[in-house]
């Protein structure tokens, strides 16, 4: 057993952060062998096989497989994200068994946010760069389809780089069926508004029996699969969820992991695959139990290994817990999704992990299960970042005042609009004499003017303010500010 002395040597973390498995494919469960074989042959698995592995006791040969597949396709990089959630309104039509988010109403607690309040709550809590935006909620019954556009296209301009990962294959139908559009129009809509991608959401189980129990509201599984496929035919991408652990079974489960994977080998369309653990607290089935850990990391592994054609699977630590989560990433999962800021569906249904977590802490964890941590966009472009935080990839919009515009332009503007996710060298930074801060409401130029340093001033002369929106960013690996762009 070479192994088993190699990993009493040397110093634990070292053991492993070592890449590739750290012993052969072991089973006590002889079903399990010749999925095996299929698996390091690169096969396809069947209905079968996906049922064989949730029936297994052998959480931990499914986890080697998994994870044999998951280092094949990533080594050891582990994603995460900086991303905030914003979720306009919780009035909802549909009254699903399963959520304890949505309000009808007139119900205590129901909330829908006029769209300032939406851009504020983008901009609160803003202390690190976000680059994504990931936006779901209820289907508000009165909301015209224009909110919806005036929403996405007031955060692209007041946040013109951060990605608009927005609403579920669910809430598009809502709002085809509201405007009087075909999806196909409503999505084009979306995505000239500023919708970049789709979040995953919705899919619940597509099983009908299971469906009509949980959210018996909601559009069908065929109907969340052609509204994915209109998506991806229309050059969004999206990802994919199933909620598992309440009444659905294993034949479910491989049901619509298995219509998920006939849908991605036909637009490639969906980028990740995010299981969630249903959570019954304060829900309609809140007699249900809660999931288990052993089913969490059973659910990562089986994923992994039937949807051989999706790049990621997400272990989703909110919902998971960092724990779970962490554990899971040697399990098949290469992905945590982020630090995420403000999660509410699972908190309201009783999730007792943080709302939020700082991006170093998500490092951390990452690193301590022997992995490398990968900042990435939603579109899985690495981020890099300095040590003073903005990033070439990433950057951050202001509201600047400039004292007096004759006197206060000493900027260089460039000529032509740039792309900061294009910006890979350095540019010159010009010196700024005349910016002042014309709001810090949301905290942001207070941290540009620091990154810049610049001076701010106190505002002088209302009258002589003009407003202008700047984005400040590095370039390439630098560590100075090497430009300041008006736009
Ligand atoms: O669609 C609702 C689920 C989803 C509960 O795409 C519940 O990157 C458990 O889709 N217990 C919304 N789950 C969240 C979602 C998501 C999350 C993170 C990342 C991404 C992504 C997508 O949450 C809903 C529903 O399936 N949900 N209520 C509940 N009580």
């Amino acid at each position: 057993m070479n192994n088993v002395q190699n990993r009493r040597k040397g110093p634990f973390l070292g053991i492993i952060k070592r890449m590739g498995p750290l012993h052969d494919f072991q089973t006590d469960d002889p079903r399990l062998q010749p999925i095996c074989d299929k698996v390091l042959a690169g096969e396809r698995l069947n209905v079968d096989d996906a049922l064989t592995l949730y029936r297994s006791g052998d959480i931990l040969a499914v986890g080697w497989m998994a994870n044999a597949v998951r280092e094949r396709m990533h080594g050891d990089k582990t994603y995460f994200n900086v991303n905030r959630h914003i979720n306009p309104t919780n009035v909802c039509v549909a009254a699903c068994r399963l959520c304890a988010f949505g309000r009808k109403k007139d119900a205590p607690g129901a909330y829908t946010m006029a769209l300032e309040e939406a851009f504020e709550t983008a901009a609160s809590g803003y202390s690190e760069a976000v680059t994504e935006f990931h936006i779901v909620g209820g289907l508000h019954p009165d909301l015209p389809f224009q909110y919806f556009l005036d929403l996405c296209s007031g955060l692209k301009q007041r946040f013109p780089q951060v990605h608009l990962k927005a609403f579920t294959m669910v809430e598009v139908a809502y709002l085809s069926r509201r405007a009087k559009l075909s999806i196909r129009e409503t999505l084009e809509q979306l995505k000239a508004s500023g919708v970049d991608s789709l979040p995953g959401g919705g899919a619940e189980i597509f099983a009908d029996r299971v469906r009509h129990i949980i959210c018996d509201h909601k559009i069908d599984g065929d109907q969340w699969l052609e509204t994915a496929k209109l998506a991806h035919q229309i050059g969004l991408k999206s990802n994919a969820t199933m909620l598992y652990g309440h009444v659905e079974n294993d034949e479910d489960r491989v049901d619509h992991l298995l219509k998920l994977r006939a849908l991605q080998d036909e637009t490639g369309g969906f980028q990740t695959f995010i299981p969630l653990a249903f959570h019954p607290d304060n829900t309609p089935l809140q007699h249900l139990p809660k999931t288990t850990g052993m089913l969490d990391i059973k659910q990562i592994g089986v994923s992994r290994l039937v949807l051989d054609n999706f790049p990621h699977i997400k272990s989703y630590w909110q919902m998971m817990t960092a724990k779970i989560a962490q554990i899971s990433l040697r399990f098949g999962a290469d992905d945590m999704d982020g630090t995420v800021i403000e999660e509410k569906i699972y908190h309201d249904a009783g999730a007792t992990t943080p709302q939020g977590m700082r991006r170093e802490e998500l490092e951390r964890l990452i690193r301590a299960a022997g992995r490398v941590p990968i900042e990435r966009d939603t579109l899985y472009r690495p981020v890099t970042r300095t040590d003073r935080g903005v990033s070439a990839a990433g950057s951050f919009s202001f509201s600047v005042a400039l004292r007096s515009p004759s006197a206060g332009v000493r900027h260089r503007v460039p000529q032509k609009q740039i792309d900061p996710r294009l910006v890979t060298a350095p540019v010159p930074l010009q010196p700024i004499e005349d910016v002042s801060v014309q709001s810090n409401r949301n905290g942001f130029l207070w941290r540009a003017v620091e990154l810049a340093n610049l001076r701010p001033a106190p505002v002088q002369d209302e009258g002589d303010i003009r407003k202008i929106n700047v984005l400040v960013f590095h370039g390439g690996d630098g560590g100075d500010v090497s430009s300041l762009l008006l736009v």
